[in-house]
């Protein structure tokens, strides 16, 4: 079995418990809600279906970690749509912060329904989080462990804020490092992906220590996967990311590529401090070619993945065949095009 075939075998169940989760807390005098909500999970509107739906990936990552420590998928499944939920609600708030048009592709649910209702939908899908988590205990596990996998979405959710706050924050700070640039993106994106797979691991009963390397595992590939998604940003095509053309040098995103061609090419700094519009975003993402920051990023991805994967080595030593699959899907990500 392949990521693919794994997915096409998984993502029914995933979908069906996440529809199932919002049509049980959703009752039915609120239909405007649950039509946001279902709009955001790509199930309804205008093209709606599995491109509007995102990859699912933190998700999945729950499933395989789960399975790759010989665990029950099926036990692991309010883990896994508890994650999707966090995921989807970040991605609402994330939009109004940044003032997003386009998600997937399609109108931003702020854009379709303004941002007070959009602040709303946001805040229930956030309430879903926990409530999925906690249904852990209905399927078997026990409440202390019901209460480790609620600490653990506790703790990831003050890491994302606090890693969105600095990412906010640095678009008008003049001096961002790339230290600081590690600690944002290991904060909003990495801490998830980390608990994605210690979620996998403690929900599989397996030990301390293969919970902590698989949460190391995640960890590194949630940051090789922000860096890909800094280069999508940049060098990505717009139709399969579904985000608008160098939104990232428009809103002065400092990420990755840009920190780099900041440091290294005094072309890139003196147009990047000058105005940035839809004619001159080309021109600054040829510099940032030229001067070596696309090439320095994806190497960056490369190294992440690496450290990602001795750490997967290190969690299982005996060949596994979901662990191949984890390999695959971690290589699979630095090259990846939405
Ligand atoms: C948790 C209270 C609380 C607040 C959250 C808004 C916010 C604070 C954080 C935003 C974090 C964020 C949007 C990080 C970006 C992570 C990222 C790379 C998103 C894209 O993920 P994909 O490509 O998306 O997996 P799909 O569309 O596939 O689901």
């Amino acid at each position: 079995m392949n990521f693919k075939s794994y997915m096409e075998e998984r993502l029914p169940d995933i979908e069906e418990i996440l529809q199932n989760a919002m049509n049980s807390i959703i009752p039915t005098e609120y239909p405007e809600l649950s039509e946001m909500l279902s709009y955001h999970m790509g199930w309804i509107g205008e093209d709606a279906g599995p491109q509007a739906r995102g990859k699912r990936l933190r998700s999945l990552l729950v499933l395989l970690t789960a399975e790759a420590c010989g665990g029950d998928w099926q036990k692991s499944l309010p883990a896994a749509s508890s994650v999707s939920f966090l995921h989807n609600f970040s991605l609402i708030h994330d939009d109004i912060e940044d003032n997003s048009d386009t998600r997937r592709n399609r109108p931003t649910v702020w854009k379709q329904w303004g941002l007070p209702q959009a602040l709303n939908s946001g805040d229930l899908m956030f309430s879903m989080a926990y409530s999925s988590m906690m249904q852990l205990n209905e399927v078997g596990h026990s409440a202390e462990k019901t209460l480790t996998a609620l600490n653990i979405l506790q703790r990831t959710i003050q890491e994302l804020v606090q890693g969105q706050h600095l990412d906010m924050a640095f678009e008008t700070r003049q001096e961002v490092s790339l230290e600081d640039y590690w600690k944002m993106i290991n904060g909003k994106t990495a801490a998830l992906i980390a608990s994605c797979c210690q979620l996998g691991a403690l929900t599989a009963d397996a030990d301390e220590e293969t919970q902590n390397h698989l949460a190391d595992f995640g960890r590194s590939m949630g940051l090789a996967f922000q860096v890909v998604d800094d280069w999508l940003g940049i060098w990505g095509n717009s139709e399969k990311t579904g985000k608008a053309v160098g939104s990232d040098l428009i809103s002065r995103k400092k990420t990755i590529p840009i920190l780099y061609g900041l440091k290294n090419s005094i072309n890139f700094r003196m147009q990047w401090q000058s105005e940035i519009d839809h004619n001159t975003v080309s021109y600054l993402a040829d510099l940032l070619s030229t001067c070596g920051a696309e090439a320095h990023t994806l190497a960056e991805a490369d190294r992440l993945t690496e450290d990602a994967l001795l750490s997967l080595n290190a969690a299982f030593p005996q060949p596994n065949p979901h662990v191949d699959i984890l390999r695959e899907l971690s290589t699979q990500m630095t090259r990846r095009t939405t």
